[in-house]
């Protein structure tokens, strides 16, 4: 009965803080219901309501005539950090990182692909929280409420700061030892929300994300002693002479590499109503090599990332990005090796050069041109830009006459653009119906399948991007720029459509206009797991006077890139990560929050789960040394990334 009457005593005198408890509660709790699911998780709840109460503790030694603006700007920062939060992991399907704040400034530019791809009401839903602060403010004041949370209390603060700490010693007690391991691994930060809350994951971003400035004085040693280490503990993999079939095949050829902007692999092969939604794609995938278990490797620097991970084999930064965040260290890359080798290298893109920080950081990869849309005629444009047939057209121009006056072989990177999320600028994309058609009982009846939804405009957008690449292919063909010259298309990283979409793609039953279910004949499994193996970007090696027709299906990442056209081309960089694919076997694709996939498992380093790929039972024995070394490649990429050990090791090689 007496602690009844305590509660009673406890809501009546304390109006506002119960509200700003149990509002910044239930909304830490909503943000994990609508991202990772484990909303019922009692560590997580609890490690919130530790932080919680701890501002609560700070608020009781606040002066009184401050207690508004405080309350008013906890509550606001609360609330910015669910929405933003939120937000973001419908993109990334991660949790945002203050890291990033450098990299925000592009979202201006794909503002639509955010407002129309991103924003959801459920983001804006954490509003009501600073709306009630609010609104119950001005209750008290003009009801002259006397609320004891405006009082200074120190003994108070003293009991709210010792919850704090109950709080925090049952969220160790509730720990596995490796969980702490999340709090260094600034790359699982879902792990870190699953494990520990919102609240915490935050608090601890913001110390990773000053840790660069900070170790530069106090961390370097120890990661330049342990880079020193993983090189000589894995070096030997990467310095073999493992000469095989394709070492040495294209030394001293021209190469054009296209980077695919969102080209997933599931539009290979894929075909709507008997008509390919990749027609070129898929004949340069036949006749060429073909990587059909490739993966992307990108960290949040997306696009940017791709370009890194393909040109270093290094893994992209867990701490903002490379791009943007550390485009003045010093690199290895396939650019800089070329030179070497008497190649003009240059990349091209519609975009302004200023998105991704791309003017500095292809200086710094060692590009000796950047043309960017600048050295470019706007006549049409689609989406984020120009168009990419309009792009490639020009383009073609720029590479004739860089080849009629350098008499040495060339590499060029052309960066697509068009196929770019929301993907819904389709007035000038050609007309391709992603509809079904079914004869029932002698009537052609038409389903609109994915027709207008995002996924459906996706594989629209892909069959103009793969018809834009075919006319690319065509012109360099016509100017004689086909001769001695490796054509190599890579997609930069998924489309990130939800799986619901997929899920209707391979489960739609257009007989029934209904949704197979798990019991029915036909049904393909479609869960988060096989949505992560799907995410797979085309890998395809291309010559004009070879017909390969190779399909490696070995598990390959973007890092693996660089050593696998290294051995072609005969370079090496004595950092690259990867492997060179044909001198590997049982090969690990690290992806950027330290999962792995091979070609017997899909490892999620968040939930610390398998999901089997062959039939061969895996224990803890196969799993503990991969993640290990996952980690250990995330670690030291982010000790070379944010130390400019490359530089440093070189000038150590002397
Ligand atoms: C921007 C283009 C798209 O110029 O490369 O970048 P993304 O949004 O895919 O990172
Ligand atoms: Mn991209």
């Amino acid at each position: 009965m007496k602690n009844i009457k305590k509660i009673e005593n406890i809501f009546k005198n304390y109006k506002l803080l119960v509200f700003f408890i149990f509002s910044s509660l239930l909304n830490a709790t909503l943000l994990r219901f609508f991202t990772v699911f484990n909303y019922l998780a009692i560590k997580p709840l609890i490690a919130d309501m530790g932080i919680i109460l701890l501002f609560a503790a700070i608020s009781f030694v606040i002066k009184e005539k401050n207690k508004n603006k405080y309350f008013i700007c906890i509550t606001t920062i609360f609330v910015l950090m669910f929405i933003i939060n939120s937000m973001y992991y419908t993109f990334y399907k991660s949790f945002a990182s203050v890291s990033l704040l450098a990299t925000s400034v592009f979202v201006v530019d794909v503002g639509d692909a955010i407002v129309e791809n991103v924003i959801q009401i459920k983001d804006l839903f954490f509003l009501w929280q600073i709306i009630g602060l609010v609104i119950l403010m001005r209750y008290e004041k003009k009801n002259n409420v006397v609320d004891k949370t405006f009082k200074v209390n120190k003994k108070l603060a003293k009991k709210f700061a010792l919850s704090f700490v109950c709080c925090f010693l049952l969220v160790i007690a509730l720990s596995k030892p490796n969980d702490y391991s999340k709090f260094t691994k600034e790359w699982n930060r879902k792990g870190m929300v699953i494990d520990f809350g919102i609240y915490t994951f935050q608090i601890n971003d913001i110390i990773q994300s000053l840790k660069p400035q900070f170790n530069n004085l106090f961390g370097h040693d120890v990661a330049y002693k342990k880079t020193v280490e993983f090189y000589n503990k894995y070096g030997y993999e990467n310095t073999e002479e493992s000469s095989n079939q394709f070492s040495g095949i294209f030394e001293g050829k021209n190469l054009i590499v296209i980077h695919a902007e969102s080209m997933q692999t599931n539009v290979i092969g894929l075909e709507f109503n008997g008509v390919e939604v990749a027609p070129n794609l898929n004949k340069l995938a036949s006749e060429g090599i073909y990587f059909s278990n490739f993966y992307s490797q990108v960290g949040v620097g997306t696009s940017s990332d791709a370009e890194f991970t393909f040109s270093t084999s290094l893994m992209p930064s867990s701490n903002g990005t490379v791009f943007v965040n550390y485009a003045d260290r010093e690199y290895i890359t396939i650019q800089k090796l070329l030179k070497e080798k008497g190649y003009y290298v240059f990349s091209m893109h519609g975009n302004n050069g200023e998105f991704w920080n791309r003017e500095e950081m292809h200086k710094s990869m060692g590009y000796d041109m950047f043309f960017d849309k600048d050295y470019y005629v706007i006549d049409e444009t689609i989406g984020l830009g120009l168009s990419d047939k309009s792009f490639f057209r020009q383009s073609v121009d720029i590479i004739k006459n860089i080849k009629n006056s350098y008499d040495g072989p060339i590499y060029a990177n052309l960066i697509t653009l068009t196929n770019h999320t929301p993907f819904s600028d389709n007035a000038l994309f050609d007309a391709f119906d992603t509809t079904l058609k079914v004869n029932i009982n002698g009537q052609i009846v038409e389903r609109d399948y994915i027709n207008n939804t995002v996924l459906g405009n996706y594989y629209r957008s892909v069959h103009y991007a793969d018809s834009a690449i075919g006319e690319f292919i065509q012109d360099l063909d016509k100017e004689g720029l086909l001769e001695n010259t490796v054509i190599v298309i890579y997609g930069d990283h998924d489309a990130r459509i939800d799986s619901e979409y997929y899920n209707f793609l391979y489960n739609y039953n257009p007989y029934t206009d209904t949704l197979l279910n798990s019991n029915d004949e036909g049904y393909t499994l479609f869960n988060e797991y096989i949505y992560e193996l799907d995410r797979k970007v085309p890998f395809i090696i291309w010559t004009k006077d070879n017909n390969y027709s190779i399909n490696v299906d070995e598990p390959m990442g973007m890092i693996d890139a660089m050593p696998t056209l290294g051995n072609m081309f005969n370079f090496y960089s004595s950092y690259q990560m990867g492997h060179d694919i044909f001198s590997i076997n049982d090969n690990m694709v690290v992806l950027s929050d330290g999962s792995f996939i091979t070609d017997k498992i899909y490892y999620n380093s968040s939930k610390e789960e398998q999901f089997p790929i062959s039939k061969v039972a895996i224990n803890d024995d196969y799993i503990k040394p991969r993640s290990e070394k996952a980690d250990e490649m995330i670690e030291i990429s982010n000790y070379i990334i944010t130390y400019n050990l490359i530089k440093e090791m070189n000038e150590g090689r002397g």
